[in-house]
């Protein structure tokens, strides 16, 4: 059991706890070419703080949307709203007018700090949003923007005395299906995640340099981007822009030792590894969908890094199932992270044996809380988070990932999951990446699809289609072969790297 006091601060916590112990000088937030001490950071946190209490009268509570790619600018945003004691609503850079409309409404965001070059969609969703009362600009040169504003005020600054059960952020799901759902978080609910899983499965040191693509606007980003290297007073690199390309060469030019990215990068950086010194790496983490045992393979081959899977969502803040390094196993996702409890339940509720699959249900310091959302009742049963995942658990304990409940693909009779046909698909040679998803079909209710990307130099034919259906006949169950086969440029995709298999279903590639 995580105990914490009554009165709890994450900001206190993370950051300006080094500067109290003597630590202040210790490399914090590298990227733009800015480098960033742990003191600089919180000088930088605590003049915002200041602009966001004395100009922009904030007070704890109310809640502020964020708005910009990573950059240590939008880190020391996120600090200043934790200290001021309001709630931070971090939105993805790519987010448009009506979306961030819904974002704002929903979460009744009274405040908005936004990345000067991403305002105009911003601008526009003013006009619906009645209870966006400021808007300020940062990363601007503007006479009145953030940082003349926090120029003039002091680099100290007191934090709010928050509960650790006052709300440090709402996180939104990148949900494919209805209205976006916000999912709240606690100060200690932060803190919980900073003592799970990167203790017991990173194993960080003081020394390591951290690196990615996610956002800090999901979840998976934030905290392996920002709040997991300051546990350990180590550094992190913020990228404004990090396709595969990008993240490869900041890792030779950082010497970062910490990656964390989405399996589809880590697929597009393998056969790039060559051109660029990354020995500097010793942990790489793949999270956002399953890591296909074959990417497991390409990475270690061209990197001779095991990669550390881990399932996380935004209801549970962070990675409830993963693994040691040393304790990889390809297919599998891990084991319950120390803290959580995971079993797989029949639709009746029941525990199921080894070997059958069913629903992942989780139980941990953290959990599900939809702001004003009826479909809670759907996620959280007893305690325990249904998170929408179709899991086994293998006779070790390892748990074994499915497809999406939603996902899974029903073809005469058979229950297919389509992340195990991509998985097979991945090991034939031709091919780059890939997504299956059901066709309608009048004899067999569904039929299995499978949307294909050729690797460089590979030509699509109808003697190809037959090879790689023969493939996986002869890998899998026959009736989970694709009986369609259609090859395509580029797969759909989030911007968290997700496949979008409804996109996929609906008007193909
Ligand atoms: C899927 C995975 C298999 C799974 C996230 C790490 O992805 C994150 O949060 P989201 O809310 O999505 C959650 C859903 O994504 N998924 C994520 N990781 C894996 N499926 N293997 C994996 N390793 O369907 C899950 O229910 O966007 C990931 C940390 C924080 C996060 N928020």
């Amino acid at each position: 059991e995580l105990q914490f006091p009554e009165r709890l601060n994450c900001a206190t916590e993370l950051l300006d706890r080094w500067v109290e112990a003597g630590q202040g000088d210790r490399l914090c937030i590298q990227g733009e070419g800015l480098r960033w001490t742990y003191a600089d950071l919180q000088a930088q946190a605590n003049a915002m703080a200041h602009v966001l209490v004395q100009d922009l009268g904030l007070v704890p509570g109310n809640r502020v949307l964020l708005r910009g790619a990573n950059t240590p600018y939008l880190a020391a945003c996120w600090f200043a709203i934790q200290k001021a004691g309001g709630i931070a609503v971090a939105t993805m850079p790519l987010l448009r007018c009506g979306e961030l409309v819904q974002v704002i409404q929903k979460a009744e965001v009274s405040h908005a700090l936004c990345d000067e070059r991403l305002i105009a969609e911003l601008r526009s969703a003013q006009a619906k949003c009645p209870t966006l009362r400021q808007v300020l600009l940062f990363h601007s040169e503007a006479s009145d923007g953030l940082e003349a504003r926090a120029a003039n005020k002091p680099g100290t600054f007191r934090n709010v005395d928050t509960g650790a059960e006052d709300c440090s952020l709402i996180a939104f799901t990148s949900g494919t299906t209805g209205k976006p759902k916000g999912t709240m978080h606690f100060h200690r609910d932060v803190m919980a995640i900073c003592r799970c899983w990167p203790p017991h499965v990173l194993k960080p040191l003081p020394e390591d340099v951290f690196i990615g693509s996610p956002p800090l606007a999901f979840t998976f980003g934030l905290g392996g981007l920002l709040l997991f290297p300051m546990t350990v007073g180590a550094s992190t690199v913020l990228l404004e822009k990090a396709s595969p390309e990008a993240l490869l060469a900041a890792i030779e030019t950082y010497r970062a030792t910490i990656c964390f990215t989405a399996p589809t990068s880590y697929r597009v950086m393998s056969p790039q590894l060559g051109g660029h010194d990354v020995s500097c790496l010793r942990r790489c983490v793949s999270a956002g969908e399953a890591l296909p045992a074959a990417t497991r393979a390409l990475w270690k081959a061209a990197s001779g890094i095991e990669l550390i899977d881990g399932i996380g969502a935004t209801e549970l803040l962070h990675i409830f199932i993963s693994h040691e390094a040393e304790r990889a196993k390809p297919g599998a996702t891990g084991v319950p992270v120390p803290g959580y409890r995971a079993v797989v339940l029949d639709d009746a509720g029941y525990v199921l044996p080894a070997g059958q699959v069913g629903r992942l249900a989780v139980k941990g310091p953290t959990g599900c809380r939809y702001l004003a959302d009826d479909r809670q009742q759907a996620y959280v049963l007893n305690g325990w988070n249904l998170t929408g995942d179709a899991y086994c658990v293998d006779v070790d304990g390892y748990f074994i990932y499915q497809a999406r409940t939603d996902d899974m693909i029903i073809s005469g009779g058979y229950n297919i999951a389509g992340p195990e046909v991509e998985a097979c698909l991945l090991l034939h040679p031709s091919v780059a990446e890939c997504g299956v998803v059901g066709q309608a079909d009048e004899a067999r209710g569904q039929i299995v699809k499978a949307f294909v990307v050729l690797r460089a130099g590979e030509v699509a034919s109808d003697a190809l289609v037959q090879a790689l259906q023969d493939f996986v006949k002869a890998h899998l169950a026959p009736y989970k072969y694709p009986r369609v086969i259609e090859f395509c440029a580029t797969l759909p995709r989030t911007e968290t790297g997700k496949l979008q298999r409804f996109r996929l279903r609906e008007n193909g590639p």
